[in-house]
């Protein structure tokens, strides 16, 4: 209760930041978006990493008041900063289960006067399970406005082929737990190799997340993985340093 309290409090006092986790091209490794993740930077706790509030907020319902306004931070980041590589956002799944989703957003993007190609919408496969009718109605009414789509922790768990082939699907973000093991075990390489093969016959971007070693980046290289994210490129970056390491991009 003293938790969701504070964090109500956070927003008002605007105490919820954005951070940007860049995206690389694999090829050269230049910087060609970014992930948005957000942190808390409570007076009494310091700086709370999102798996440590982001449950909680789940839990009480605050998370559509805290998305929205992360909606709004990243649109007007884009803005001010004239940024020209699309944002990654992470959807709630308290979000997806409203019925007007993309009609808000659309309405927010366009009365912005930004591309809603900048920004991109970050739906794992779990989310998916609860409505599939709904979500996908929901999903084509996003790629209708413009946004692009990102599946999410690929290949783990409720993981079901078909979504690749009825849904607009721009990217897909090949789960961490395969990248853990790629350059270690045979099998998983292969099944990496087999999810990128199948995207690229279906004209589906792939990004590997979790990239923690140099051996990893090498064989997402050679296994023809269009992009990388992952502590061994970079950790999630406040603003200003996302943005200095954009511009020497
Ligand atoms: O950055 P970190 O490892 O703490 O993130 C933990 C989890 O919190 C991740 O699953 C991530 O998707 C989620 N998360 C981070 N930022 C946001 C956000 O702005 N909105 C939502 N809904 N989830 C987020
Ligand atoms: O659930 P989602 O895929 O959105 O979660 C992304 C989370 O993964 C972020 O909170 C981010 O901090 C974390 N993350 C990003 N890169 C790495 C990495 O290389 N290794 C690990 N273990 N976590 C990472
Ligand atoms: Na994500
Ligand atoms: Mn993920």
């Amino acid at each position: 209760v003293k938790m969701e309290q504070e964090l109500r409090l956070a927003l008002e006092r605007g105490e919820f930041l954005i951070y940007f986790q860049p995206v690389y091209r694999t090829s050269d490794l230049k910087v060609v978006g970014a992930e948005e993740l957000l942190r808390w930077n409570s007076r009494s706790l310091g700086l709370v990493q999102a798996k440590d509030f982001v449950p909680v907020l789940e839990k009480t319902g605050l998370i559509l008041d805290v998305s929205d306004y992360v909606f709004k931070k990243c649109i007007q980041f884009i803005k001010e900063y004239h940024i020209k590589v699309p944002i990654s956002i992470n959807l709630s799944p308290a979000q997806l289960r409203q019925k007007d989703l993309a009609e808000k957003l659309c309405h927010v993007v366009k009365a912005s006067g930004i591309s809603p190609e900048l920004l991109n919408v970050e739906i794992t496969e779990e989310m998916l399970i609860e409505d599939l009718e709904g979500a996908s109605r929901k999903i084509s009414e996003l790629k209708t406005c413009g946004f692009l789509i990102t599946l999410d922790d690929f290949g783990v768990r409720y993981s079901s082929l078909s979504y690749l082939a009825n849904l607009p699907v721009d990217y897909i973000k090949i789960d961490m737990s395969f990248i853990k093991l790629i350059d270690q075990d045979e099998k998983t390489l292969k099944v990496v190799l087999a999810i990128i093969n199948m995207a690229k016959s279906l004209k589906i971007k792939t990004v590997a997340e979790g990239v923690e070693r140099k051996s990893q980046l090498e064989i997402l290289k050679d296994l023809g993985c269009d992009y990388v994210q992952g502590f061994y490129l970079s950790k999630p970056l406040p603003v200003e340093e996302f943005i200095s390491i954009l511009s020497i991009s």
